[in-house]
């Protein structure tokens, strides 16, 4: 079995949003195209209650800086995928009817979660992996939003799952904080093992 993931395809990470990816609306199209060639799709949602202590806001402090968050090193975003908010709903044009199970992530307000598998401490599942077990899935194929946090660290955790894991790169586009960002996360991913493929190289039928 394989499944697609799609990763934070929120109108906050989309241009004119609270934590604009550049570009991050123009990959809907081919994700919803995409969608139709799986087993399984699954899509991520990042699910912060207000006051999230990821927010520069919660600390009196500019985005961008970064801080020690319970003993973990946390970048500090603006406000972004409030709970119940506008900017947290999934992009309008995505094709949703497709998708089997979403996964909210980011809900802990003492904890930020980059993957859709884990907080960024390893400490609670969001039960994505156990999920795709149950459904008896060997490969996973990753789309999404941004490619330099929520898809990579969703990638490196995909493989240390044991899941043969396919980065769709221009299905993805990234934040790129600081330039070469977006490259240096994909060098990263194939070192780990991730196998990176333009969507011109996903067969029809992904085996
Ligand atoms: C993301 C930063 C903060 C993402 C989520 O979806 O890549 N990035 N929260
Ligand atoms: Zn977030």
């Amino acid at each position: 079995m394989n499944a697609l993931l799609i990763i934070d395809v929120q109108n906050d990470f989309c241009p004119g949003g609270a934590l604009p990816v550049a570009e991050g609306d123009q990959i809907v199209p081919l994700i919803n195209g995409l969608q139709e060639r799986f087993d399984l799709v699954v899509a991520t949602q990042d699910w912060h209650p207000t006051g999230h202590k990821s927010f520069a806001s919660s600390h009196g402090k500019q985005p961008g800086e970064v801080i020690d968050l319970n003993g973990l090193e946390q970048i500090l975003w603006p406000d972004h995928c409030v709970q119940g908010s506008e900017g947290a709903k999934f992009v309008d044009a995505l094709r949703l009817g497709k998708i089997d199970r979403i996964f909210q992530k980011g809900t802990d307000p003492e904890i930020d979660s980059y993957s859709g598998f884990y907080d960024n401490g390893h400490r609670k599942a969001t039960g994505l992996a156990a999920y795709l077990k149950e459904k008896k899935v060997t490969t996973v194929y990753v789309a999404g939003l941004a490619t330099d946090y929520c898809v990579k660290y969703t990638c490196l955790d995909a493989v240390r799952e044991g899941l043969k894991t396919v980065l769709i790169t221009d299905a993805c586009r990234g934040v790129n904080l600081k330039e070469g960002d977006v490259e240096a996360a994909v060098a990263e991913l194939k070192k780990a093992g991730v196998i990176v493929l333009p969507s011109s190289e996903v067969p029809e039928r992904p085996a």
